[in-house]
Protein backbone atom coordinates (compact mmCIF):
# COMPACT_ATOMS: atom_id res chain seq x y z
CA UNK A 1 0.00 0.00 0.00
CA UNK A 2 2.72 2.17 1.39
CA UNK A 3 4.34 1.74 -2.44
CA UNK A 4 1.06 2.32 -3.85
CA UNK A 5 0.67 5.95 -2.72
CA UNK A 6 4.56 6.83 -3.48
CA UNK A 7 4.11 5.88 -6.97
CA UNK A 8 1.08 7.81 -6.99
CA UNK A 9 2.50 10.64 -5.54
CA UNK A 10 5.11 10.42 -8.36
CA UNK A 11 2.65 10.20 -10.65
CA UNK A 12 1.27 13.15 -10.08
CA UNK A 13 4.38 15.04 -9.49
CA UNK A 14 5.00 14.09 -13.12
CA UNK A 15 1.41 15.17 -14.37
CA UNK A 16 1.67 18.59 -12.77
CA UNK A 17 5.66 18.83 -14.22
CA UNK A 18 4.09 17.99 -17.78
CA UNK A 19 1.66 20.66 -17.08
CA UNK A 20 3.43 23.49 -16.39
CA UNK A 21 5.80 22.73 -18.97
CA UNK A 22 3.09 22.87 -21.80
CA UNK A 23 1.82 26.04 -19.74
CA UNK A 24 4.90 27.63 -19.84
CA UNK A 25 5.71 27.41 -23.24
CA UNK A 26 2.29 28.58 -24.41
CA UNK A 27 3.25 31.62 -22.35
CA UNK A 28 6.55 32.20 -23.89
CA UNK A 29 4.64 32.04 -27.29
CA UNK A 30 1.97 34.72 -26.47
CA UNK A 31 4.29 37.26 -25.32
CA UNK A 32 6.40 36.22 -28.18
CA UNK A 33 3.72 36.58 -30.94
CA UNK A 34 1.23 39.04 -29.53
CA UNK A 35 1.56 42.32 -27.16
CA UNK A 36 0.70 43.67 -23.70
CA UNK A 37 -2.66 45.52 -24.13
CA UNK A 38 -2.27 46.72 -21.26
CA UNK A 39 0.63 48.81 -22.48
CA UNK A 40 -0.37 52.62 -22.70
CA UNK A 41 -0.85 54.22 -26.00
CA UNK A 42 -0.14 58.15 -26.06
CA UNK A 43 -1.56 60.47 -28.12
CA UNK A 44 -3.83 60.28 -31.27
CA UNK A 45 -3.48 60.51 -35.34
CA UNK A 46 -5.99 60.06 -37.96
CA UNK A 47 -4.78 57.18 -40.43
CA UNK A 48 -3.60 57.77 -43.93
CA UNK A 49 -5.30 55.94 -46.50
CA UNK A 50 -4.08 54.92 -50.16
CA UNK A 51 -5.54 53.45 -52.91
CA UNK A 52 -3.82 50.74 -55.05
CA UNK A 53 -1.05 50.23 -56.02
CA UNK A 54 0.03 53.01 -53.45
CA UNK A 55 0.92 52.04 -49.53
CA UNK A 56 0.67 54.44 -46.89
CA UNK A 57 4.00 56.14 -45.00
CA UNK A 58 5.08 54.41 -41.92
CA UNK A 59 3.92 55.84 -39.14
CA UNK A 60 6.99 57.26 -37.43
CA UNK A 61 6.11 57.86 -33.84
CA UNK A 62 8.27 55.32 -31.59
CA UNK A 63 5.66 55.13 -29.08
CA UNK A 64 2.23 53.31 -29.78
CA UNK A 65 -0.79 55.36 -29.94
CA UNK A 66 -4.44 55.71 -30.91
CA UNK A 67 -4.97 55.66 -35.31
CA UNK A 68 -8.02 57.01 -35.69
CA UNK A 69 -9.60 55.54 -39.28
CA UNK A 70 -12.36 57.13 -41.26
CA UNK A 71 -13.96 54.38 -44.02
CA UNK A 72 -16.53 55.42 -46.18
CA UNK A 73 -18.64 52.68 -47.94
CA UNK A 74 -19.48 53.56 -51.81
CA UNK A 75 -21.78 51.68 -54.19
CA UNK A 76 -20.85 53.03 -57.58
CA UNK A 77 -20.24 51.71 -60.87
CA UNK A 78 -17.13 52.06 -62.88
CA UNK A 79 -15.11 50.30 -65.80
CA UNK A 80 -13.88 46.71 -65.23
CA UNK A 81 -12.32 46.29 -68.46
CA UNK A 82 -12.52 48.31 -71.74
CA UNK A 83 -16.24 49.02 -72.41
CA UNK A 84 -16.93 46.83 -69.87
CA UNK A 85 -19.00 48.14 -66.22
CA UNK A 86 -19.96 46.68 -63.03
CA UNK A 87 -21.74 48.34 -60.15
CA UNK A 88 -18.86 47.70 -57.50
CA UNK A 89 -19.20 48.02 -53.68
CA UNK A 90 -16.42 49.46 -52.53
CA UNK A 91 -14.40 50.71 -48.71
CA UNK A 92 -13.75 54.49 -49.56
CA UNK A 93 -14.60 54.46 -53.63
CA UNK A 94 -12.33 51.64 -55.28
CA UNK A 95 -11.86 48.29 -55.54
CA UNK A 96 -9.66 47.33 -54.06
CA UNK A 97 -10.65 49.03 -50.77
CA UNK A 98 -7.96 51.76 -48.95
CA UNK A 99 -4.83 50.37 -47.72
CA UNK A 100 -4.88 50.69 -43.73
CA UNK A 101 -1.44 51.18 -42.09
CA UNK A 102 -1.05 50.67 -38.27
CA UNK A 103 1.64 49.06 -35.93
CA UNK A 104 1.63 46.27 -33.70
CA UNK A 105 0.43 47.45 -30.16
CA UNK A 106 -1.90 50.37 -31.60
CA UNK A 107 -5.03 51.17 -30.66
CA UNK A 108 -7.42 51.32 -33.76
CA UNK A 109 -10.49 53.30 -33.31
CA UNK A 110 -12.47 52.48 -36.46
CA UNK A 111 -15.45 54.26 -37.99
CA UNK A 112 -17.52 52.96 -40.88
CA UNK A 113 -20.01 55.27 -43.06
CA UNK A 114 -22.54 53.51 -44.65
CA UNK A 115 -23.13 56.34 -47.84
CA UNK A 116 -26.41 57.52 -47.90
CA UNK A 117 -27.19 57.04 -51.51
CA UNK A 118 -26.55 53.44 -51.14
CA UNK A 119 -28.75 50.27 -51.38
CA UNK A 120 -27.53 48.07 -48.71
CA UNK A 121 -26.23 47.34 -45.07
CA UNK A 122 -22.77 46.32 -45.44
CA UNK A 123 -20.21 45.95 -42.24
CA UNK A 124 -16.59 44.97 -41.94
CA UNK A 125 -14.47 42.10 -41.11
CA UNK A 126 -10.64 42.57 -40.27
CA UNK A 127 -8.90 39.82 -40.32
CA UNK A 128 -6.11 42.27 -37.92
CA UNK A 129 -8.64 42.24 -35.05
CA UNK A 130 -9.12 40.27 -31.92
CA UNK A 131 -12.76 40.08 -31.47
CA UNK A 132 -16.25 38.39 -32.76
CA UNK A 133 -16.37 38.32 -36.34
CA UNK A 134 -13.44 40.50 -36.46
CA UNK A 135 -15.88 43.57 -36.30
CA UNK A 136 -18.55 42.53 -38.20
CA UNK A 137 -21.35 42.51 -35.27
CA UNK A 138 -20.38 46.32 -33.94
CA UNK A 139 -19.95 47.76 -37.34
CA UNK A 140 -23.28 46.78 -39.29
CA UNK A 141 -24.96 49.64 -40.64
CA UNK A 142 -27.76 50.76 -42.97
CA UNK A 143 -27.02 53.54 -45.65
CA UNK A 144 -26.73 56.66 -44.15
CA UNK A 145 -25.48 55.29 -40.61
CA UNK A 146 -21.84 54.97 -39.27
CA UNK A 147 -20.87 53.22 -36.68
CA UNK A 148 -17.78 53.32 -34.44
CA UNK A 149 -15.67 50.57 -32.35
CA UNK A 150 -12.06 49.86 -31.55
CA UNK A 151 -9.64 46.96 -31.45
CA UNK A 152 -6.00 46.82 -30.44
CA UNK A 153 -3.82 45.30 -33.07
CA UNK A 154 -2.05 42.54 -31.22
CA UNK A 155 -0.98 40.34 -33.68
CA UNK A 156 1.60 41.90 -36.35
CA UNK A 157 0.83 40.87 -39.87
CA UNK A 158 -0.73 41.47 -43.36
CA UNK A 159 -4.42 41.44 -43.43
CA UNK A 160 -7.25 41.34 -45.69
CA UNK A 161 -10.26 42.69 -44.50
CA UNK A 162 -13.45 42.27 -46.04
CA UNK A 163 -17.37 43.38 -45.72
CA UNK A 164 -19.74 40.44 -43.90
CA UNK A 165 -23.14 41.13 -44.64
CA UNK A 166 -25.46 38.40 -45.88
CA UNK A 167 -24.70 37.36 -48.64
CA UNK A 168 -21.11 37.38 -47.90
CA UNK A 169 -19.56 35.68 -51.08
CA UNK A 170 -21.73 38.47 -53.10
CA UNK A 171 -20.43 41.52 -51.19
CA UNK A 172 -16.75 40.19 -51.73
CA UNK A 173 -17.59 39.23 -54.86
CA UNK A 174 -18.78 42.99 -55.63
CA UNK A 175 -15.67 44.62 -54.55
CA UNK A 176 -15.77 45.07 -50.89
CA UNK A 177 -12.41 43.98 -49.66
CA UNK A 178 -8.80 45.62 -48.81
CA UNK A 179 -5.35 45.56 -47.01
CA UNK A 180 -4.77 46.51 -43.18
CA UNK A 181 -1.08 46.09 -42.92
CA UNK A 182 -0.05 45.76 -39.02
CA UNK A 183 3.50 46.55 -38.90
CA UNK A 184 6.24 45.56 -36.01
CA UNK A 185 6.38 48.71 -34.21
CA UNK A 186 10.04 49.47 -34.89
CA UNK A 187 8.58 49.41 -38.41
CA UNK A 188 9.80 46.97 -41.28
CA UNK A 189 13.70 47.12 -43.14
CA UNK A 190 13.47 50.85 -45.08
CA UNK A 191 13.04 50.03 -49.35
CA UNK A 192 12.69 51.96 -52.19
CA UNK A 193 9.24 51.00 -53.22
CA UNK A 194 6.01 49.74 -51.33
CA UNK A 195 3.46 48.79 -53.54
CA UNK A 196 -0.23 47.54 -52.93
CA UNK A 197 -1.62 45.30 -55.20
CA UNK A 198 -4.55 42.42 -55.01
CA UNK A 199 -5.65 39.95 -56.82
CA UNK A 200 -9.91 38.79 -57.16
CA UNK A 201 -12.59 38.07 -59.25
CA UNK A 202 -15.60 38.67 -60.48
CA UNK A 203 -18.61 36.92 -61.80
CA UNK A 204 -20.35 38.69 -64.43
CA UNK A 205 -23.59 37.90 -66.40
CA UNK A 206 -21.55 38.00 -70.15
CA UNK A 207 -18.15 36.52 -70.92
CA UNK A 208 -14.65 37.98 -70.38
CA UNK A 209 -14.67 41.42 -72.34
CA UNK A 210 -18.68 41.55 -73.80
CA UNK A 211 -19.48 44.99 -73.69
CA UNK A 212 -21.64 47.05 -71.44
CA UNK A 213 -23.13 47.26 -67.73
CA UNK A 214 -22.23 43.57 -66.66
CA UNK A 215 -24.33 41.98 -63.52
CA UNK A 216 -23.72 39.69 -60.64
CA UNK A 217 -23.79 35.95 -61.60
CA UNK A 218 -24.96 34.13 -58.59
CA UNK A 219 -24.44 30.41 -60.63
CA UNK A 220 -20.68 31.07 -61.92
CA UNK A 221 -19.92 32.73 -58.39
CA UNK A 222 -21.13 29.21 -57.24
CA UNK A 223 -19.32 27.36 -59.67
CA UNK A 224 -16.04 29.26 -58.75
CA UNK A 225 -16.42 30.00 -63.01
CA UNK A 226 -15.11 33.46 -62.96
CA UNK A 227 -14.84 35.52 -66.67
CA UNK A 228 -12.58 38.16 -64.85
CA UNK A 229 -9.59 37.44 -62.59
CA UNK A 230 -7.90 40.37 -62.18
CA UNK A 231 -5.34 43.24 -60.27
CA UNK A 232 -6.37 46.18 -58.55
CA UNK A 233 -10.02 45.90 -59.37
CA UNK A 234 -9.81 45.73 -63.34
CA UNK A 235 -8.29 45.04 -66.12
CA UNK A 236 -5.64 46.61 -67.01
CA UNK A 237 -6.03 48.62 -63.83
CA UNK A 238 -1.91 48.46 -62.57
CA UNK A 239 -0.27 47.74 -66.26
CA UNK A 240 0.54 49.56 -69.60
CA UNK A 241 -0.03 53.63 -68.88
CA UNK A 242 -0.94 52.33 -64.76
CA UNK A 243 1.90 50.48 -64.56
CA UNK A 244 4.01 50.91 -61.38
CA UNK A 245 7.64 52.74 -62.01
CA UNK A 246 10.73 52.13 -60.46
CA UNK A 247 14.70 52.62 -61.69
CA UNK A 248 17.46 49.85 -61.98
CA UNK A 249 19.01 49.08 -58.24
CA UNK A 250 15.92 50.02 -56.08
CA UNK A 251 14.30 47.57 -53.77
CA UNK A 252 10.70 46.84 -53.70
CA UNK A 253 8.39 45.62 -51.67
CA UNK A 254 4.76 44.22 -52.60
CA UNK A 255 1.63 43.99 -50.25
CA UNK A 256 -0.08 41.34 -51.96
CA UNK A 257 -3.46 40.37 -50.71
CA UNK A 258 -6.28 38.10 -52.59
CA UNK A 259 -9.36 39.06 -51.85
CA UNK A 260 -11.20 35.78 -53.53
CA UNK A 261 -13.67 35.43 -53.05
CA UNK A 262 -12.89 31.94 -54.62
CA UNK A 263 -9.62 31.26 -56.44
CA UNK A 264 -6.17 30.69 -55.01
CA UNK A 265 -3.56 32.76 -55.94
CA UNK A 266 -0.29 31.73 -57.36
CA UNK A 267 1.50 34.83 -57.25
CA UNK A 268 4.56 35.10 -59.49
CA UNK A 269 6.64 37.78 -60.91
CA UNK A 270 7.94 37.17 -64.54
CA UNK A 271 11.10 38.50 -65.12
CA UNK A 272 12.28 38.46 -61.21
CA UNK A 273 12.99 36.47 -57.99
CA UNK A 274 11.70 37.30 -54.61
CA UNK A 275 14.66 37.26 -52.32
CA UNK A 276 12.33 37.14 -49.12
CA UNK A 277 8.60 36.36 -48.89
CA UNK A 278 6.59 37.30 -45.22
CA UNK A 279 4.76 33.66 -45.97
CA UNK A 280 1.07 34.39 -45.79
CA UNK A 281 1.73 37.99 -44.61
CA UNK A 282 2.84 36.28 -41.06
CA UNK A 283 6.11 36.33 -39.41
CA UNK A 284 7.80 34.00 -41.08
CA UNK A 285 10.34 33.98 -43.71
CA UNK A 286 11.13 32.37 -46.86
CA UNK A 287 13.89 33.39 -49.49
CA UNK A 288 14.64 32.98 -53.11
CA UNK A 289 10.90 31.53 -53.98
CA UNK A 290 9.74 32.14 -57.61
CA UNK A 291 5.94 31.61 -56.75
CA UNK A 292 4.04 32.06 -53.71
CA UNK A 293 0.81 30.69 -52.90
CA UNK A 294 -1.85 33.66 -51.69
CA UNK A 295 -5.21 31.38 -49.83
CA UNK A 296 -8.79 33.81 -50.83
CA UNK A 297 -8.48 35.66 -47.61
CA UNK A 298 -5.15 35.47 -47.35
CA UNK A 299 -1.77 37.96 -48.03
CA UNK A 300 1.86 37.48 -48.68
CA UNK A 301 4.54 40.21 -48.39
CA UNK A 302 7.45 39.97 -51.32
CA UNK A 303 10.91 41.69 -51.27
CA UNK A 304 13.13 41.91 -54.84
CA UNK A 305 15.73 44.45 -56.63
CA UNK A 306 15.35 45.25 -59.49
CA UNK A 307 19.06 44.44 -61.04
CA UNK A 308 17.83 44.74 -64.93
CA UNK A 309 15.31 47.14 -66.80
CA UNK A 310 12.68 45.88 -68.26
CA UNK A 311 8.80 45.45 -67.48
CA UNK A 312 8.42 43.04 -65.06
CA UNK A 313 4.13 41.01 -65.07
CA UNK A 314 2.64 40.10 -62.06
CA UNK A 315 0.89 37.40 -62.42
CA UNK A 316 -1.37 34.93 -61.04
CA UNK A 317 0.68 31.93 -62.28
CA UNK A 318 -2.48 29.93 -63.10
CA UNK A 319 -1.63 31.25 -66.21
CA UNK A 320 -5.07 31.63 -68.38
CA UNK A 321 -6.61 34.29 -65.65
CA UNK A 322 -3.47 36.50 -66.16
CA UNK A 323 -3.28 36.71 -69.89
CA UNK A 324 -6.90 35.66 -70.67
CA UNK A 325 -8.88 36.65 -67.72
CA UNK A 326 -7.02 40.06 -66.50
CA UNK A 327 -4.66 38.63 -63.76
CA UNK A 328 -1.86 40.63 -64.46
CA UNK A 329 -0.04 44.22 -63.16
CA UNK A 330 3.21 45.44 -64.72
CA UNK A 331 5.91 47.01 -63.14
CA UNK A 332 8.08 49.17 -65.31
CA UNK A 333 12.15 49.18 -64.28
CA UNK A 334 13.92 51.57 -65.99
CA UNK A 335 17.95 52.74 -66.17
CA UNK A 336 21.04 51.39 -67.73
CA UNK A 337 21.12 47.28 -68.60
CA UNK A 338 23.52 45.40 -66.69
CA UNK A 339 24.91 42.48 -69.11
CA UNK A 340 26.77 41.02 -66.25
CA UNK A 341 23.25 40.09 -64.98
CA UNK A 342 21.10 39.57 -68.53
CA UNK A 343 22.95 40.22 -71.72
CA UNK A 344 18.97 40.56 -73.80
CA UNK A 345 19.26 38.77 -77.06
CA UNK A 346 23.49 38.62 -78.39
CA UNK A 347 22.10 37.45 -81.42
CA UNK A 348 19.38 35.61 -83.76
CA UNK A 349 20.10 33.88 -87.07
CA UNK A 350 18.20 31.48 -89.20
CA UNK A 351 17.55 27.81 -88.09
CA UNK A 352 16.32 25.94 -90.66
CA UNK A 353 16.36 22.06 -90.11
CA UNK A 354 16.11 19.95 -93.31
CA UNK A 355 12.40 19.85 -94.86
CA UNK A 356 11.30 23.52 -92.76
CA UNK A 357 10.37 26.60 -93.51
CA UNK A 358 10.36 30.05 -92.42
CA UNK A 359 9.01 30.56 -88.79
CA UNK A 360 5.17 31.22 -89.08
CA UNK A 361 2.20 30.11 -87.42
CA UNK A 362 0.75 26.91 -89.01
CA UNK A 363 -3.22 26.82 -89.68
CA UNK A 364 -2.95 22.90 -90.59
CA UNK A 365 -4.37 22.48 -94.22
CA UNK A 366 -2.61 25.27 -96.35
CA UNK A 367 -3.26 25.04 -100.18
CA UNK A 368 -1.05 27.17 -102.53
CA UNK A 369 -2.22 30.29 -103.19
CA UNK A 370 -2.28 29.65 -106.82
CA UNK A 371 -5.33 27.76 -106.69
CA UNK A 372 -8.27 28.96 -108.58
CA UNK A 373 -10.76 29.80 -105.37
CA UNK A 374 -14.34 30.42 -105.93
CA UNK A 375 -15.40 33.15 -104.17
CA UNK A 376 -17.79 33.32 -101.81
CA UNK A 377 -20.56 35.35 -100.22
CA UNK A 378 -20.76 37.37 -96.98
CA UNK A 379 -22.84 35.40 -95.41
CA UNK A 380 -20.50 32.45 -96.01
CA UNK A 381 -17.38 34.49 -95.42
CA UNK A 382 -18.70 35.62 -91.71
CA UNK A 383 -19.39 32.19 -90.79
CA UNK A 384 -15.66 30.46 -91.87
CA UNK A 385 -14.38 34.02 -90.69
CA UNK A 386 -15.52 32.92 -87.23
CA UNK A 387 -13.99 29.87 -87.25
CA UNK A 388 -10.96 30.45 -88.51
CA UNK A 389 -10.70 33.39 -86.24
CA UNK A 390 -10.81 31.33 -82.79
CA UNK A 391 -8.43 28.53 -84.04
CA UNK A 392 -5.91 31.66 -85.13
CA UNK A 393 -6.11 34.69 -84.01
CA UNK A 394 -8.05 34.32 -80.79
CA UNK A 395 -5.33 32.87 -78.68
CA UNK A 396 -3.68 37.20 -78.87
CA UNK A 397 -6.18 39.18 -80.01
CA UNK A 398 -9.45 37.42 -77.29
CA UNK A 399 -12.94 35.95 -78.60
CA UNK A 400 -14.54 39.52 -78.79
CA UNK A 401 -11.57 40.90 -80.44
CA UNK A 402 -10.30 43.08 -77.42
CA UNK A 403 -7.14 42.24 -76.99
CA UNK A 404 -5.15 42.48 -73.71
CA UNK A 405 -3.58 45.75 -72.31
CA UNK A 406 -0.36 46.34 -72.81
CA UNK A 407 0.48 43.72 -74.85
CA UNK A 408 -1.84 42.41 -78.00
CA UNK A 409 -3.62 45.39 -79.37
CA UNK A 410 -7.21 45.18 -79.88
CA UNK A 411 -9.15 44.74 -82.95
CA UNK A 412 -12.52 46.38 -81.91
CA UNK A 413 -12.98 49.59 -83.43
CA UNK A 414 -9.02 49.31 -84.36
CA UNK A 415 -8.55 52.67 -85.68
CA UNK A 416 -4.63 51.34 -86.97
CA UNK A 417 -6.50 48.45 -89.24
CA UNK A 418 -9.01 50.99 -90.37
CA UNK A 419 -6.44 53.35 -91.72
CA UNK A 420 -4.19 50.12 -93.38
CA UNK A 421 -4.83 50.58 -97.11
CA UNK A 422 -4.57 46.84 -97.64
CA UNK A 423 -7.52 46.43 -94.81
CA UNK A 424 -5.13 44.30 -92.79
CA UNK A 425 -4.24 41.35 -95.55
CA UNK A 426 0.29 41.89 -95.15
CA UNK A 427 -0.31 41.61 -91.23
CA UNK A 428 -1.72 38.16 -91.63
CA UNK A 429 0.74 37.14 -94.28
CA UNK A 430 4.22 39.33 -93.16
CA UNK A 431 3.35 39.00 -89.65
CA UNK A 432 3.99 42.78 -87.46
CA UNK A 433 6.78 43.85 -85.63
CA UNK A 434 8.22 47.22 -83.32
CA UNK A 435 6.20 50.30 -82.39
CA UNK A 436 2.42 50.56 -83.63
CA UNK A 437 -0.33 52.96 -81.91
CA UNK A 438 -3.87 51.79 -81.63
CA UNK A 439 -7.01 53.79 -80.86
CA UNK A 440 -4.05 55.71 -78.50
CA UNK A 441 -2.49 53.02 -76.80
CA UNK A 442 0.72 52.28 -77.53
CA UNK A 443 2.55 48.36 -78.43
CA UNK A 444 5.57 47.33 -79.32
CA UNK A 445 5.50 43.25 -79.61
CA UNK A 446 5.85 40.82 -82.18
CA UNK A 447 2.92 38.99 -84.26
CA UNK A 448 4.19 36.08 -86.19
CA UNK A 449 3.20 35.43 -89.87
CA UNK A 450 0.24 33.41 -90.18
CA UNK A 451 -0.15 30.86 -92.88
CA UNK A 452 -3.35 31.17 -94.69
CA UNK A 453 -4.26 30.62 -97.99
CA UNK A 454 -5.97 33.43 -99.69
CA UNK A 455 -9.61 32.42 -99.02
CA UNK A 456 -8.85 31.66 -95.28
CA UNK A 457 -7.60 35.70 -95.02
CA UNK A 458 -10.24 37.04 -97.41
CA UNK A 459 -13.13 34.97 -94.71
CA UNK A 460 -10.79 36.05 -91.19
CA UNK A 461 -10.68 39.72 -92.23
CA UNK A 462 -14.21 39.79 -93.36
CA UNK A 463 -15.20 38.95 -89.71
CA UNK A 464 -12.79 41.26 -88.09
CA UNK A 465 -14.13 44.37 -90.15
CA UNK A 466 -17.93 43.24 -90.24
CA UNK A 467 -18.23 41.94 -86.36
CA UNK A 468 -15.36 44.53 -84.34
CA UNK A 469 -17.00 47.39 -85.66
CA UNK A 470 -14.23 48.14 -88.61
CA UNK A 471 -17.02 48.95 -91.21
CA UNK A 472 -18.68 46.63 -93.54
CA UNK A 473 -17.70 45.23 -96.60
CA UNK A 474 -16.57 41.85 -97.90
CA UNK A 475 -13.42 41.31 -98.33
CA UNK A 476 -12.46 39.01 -101.81
CA UNK A 477 -9.47 36.08 -102.08
CA UNK A 478 -8.45 37.79 -105.53
CA UNK A 479 -7.93 40.65 -103.50
CA UNK A 480 -5.78 38.58 -100.74
CA UNK A 481 -3.92 37.39 -103.70
CA UNK A 482 -3.27 40.69 -105.30
CA UNK A 483 -1.35 41.69 -102.04
CA UNK A 484 0.55 38.45 -101.88
CA UNK A 485 1.91 38.69 -104.92
CA UNK A 486 3.18 42.48 -104.62
CA UNK A 487 5.21 41.38 -102.19
C1 LIG B 1 0.79 35.21 -81.07
C2 LIG B 1 -0.12 36.31 -80.88
C3 LIG B 1 -0.90 36.82 -82.09
C4 LIG B 1 -1.66 36.10 -82.95
C5 LIG B 1 -1.93 34.61 -82.94
C6 LIG B 1 -2.23 37.06 -83.85
N1 LIG B 1 -1.80 38.31 -83.57
FE1 LIG B 1 -2.32 40.03 -84.49
N2 LIG B 1 -1.05 41.07 -83.35
C7 LIG B 1 -0.29 40.53 -82.35
C8 LIG B 1 0.59 41.55 -81.85
C9 LIG B 1 1.57 41.37 -80.71
C10 LIG B 1 0.34 42.70 -82.59
C11 LIG B 1 1.06 44.05 -82.44
C12 LIG B 1 2.43 43.96 -83.09
C13 LIG B 1 3.29 45.19 -82.82
O1 LIG B 1 3.35 45.60 -81.65
O2 LIG B 1 3.90 45.71 -83.75
C14 LIG B 1 -0.71 42.36 -83.53
C15 LIG B 1 -1.26 43.26 -84.41
C16 LIG B 1 -2.33 42.98 -85.23
C17 LIG B 1 -3.04 43.94 -86.04
C18 LIG B 1 -2.75 45.41 -86.17
C19 LIG B 1 -3.08 46.15 -84.91
C20 LIG B 1 -4.55 46.31 -84.62
O3 LIG B 1 -4.92 46.10 -83.45
O4 LIG B 1 -5.33 46.63 -85.51
C21 LIG B 1 -4.02 43.26 -86.69
C22 LIG B 1 -5.02 43.82 -87.68
C23 LIG B 1 -3.92 41.88 -86.30
N3 LIG B 1 -2.89 41.74 -85.40
C24 LIG B 1 -4.74 40.87 -86.76
C25 LIG B 1 -4.56 39.53 -86.47
C26 LIG B 1 -5.31 38.47 -87.06
C27 LIG B 1 -6.43 38.64 -88.04
C28 LIG B 1 -4.84 37.30 -86.53
C29 LIG B 1 -5.26 35.90 -86.90
C30 LIG B 1 -5.13 35.53 -88.26
C31 LIG B 1 -3.79 37.64 -85.61
N4 LIG B 1 -3.64 39.00 -85.58
C32 LIG B 1 -3.10 36.72 -84.86
C33 LIG B 1 -0.33 39.24 -81.87
C34 LIG B 1 -0.98 38.20 -82.49
CU1 LIG C 1 -21.26 44.77 -47.92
Amino acid sequence: MKSFIANFEIYIALILLTGIGLLSSCATDAEKYTLDYNKEVTGEIRATLTDAPLVPPRIEAKHNTKVIVELEIIEKTMRLADGVDYTFWTFGGKVPGKFIRVRQGDLVEFHLHNHPDNMLPHNIDLHAVTGPGGGAEASLIAPGKSAQFSFRALNQGLYVYHCATAPVGMHIANGMYGLILVEPLEGFPPVDHEFYVMQSEFYTTGRFGEKGHQDFDMQKALDERPDYVVMNGAVGASSGENAMKVKVGETVRLYMGNGGPNLVSSFHVIGEIFDKVYVEGGTLTNHDLQTTLVPAGGSAIAEFKCEVPGTLHLVDHSIFRAFNKGALAQIKVVGDENHKVFTGKEKEEVYLPEGSSIQSISSGKQTSSDEVIEEKTLEERLAAGKILYNQNCMACHMELGTGIAGTFPPLVNSDYLQALPDKGISVILNGLQGEILVNGEKFNNIMPAVSLNDDQVASILTYIHNNFDNGDGLIKAAEVKEWRNKK
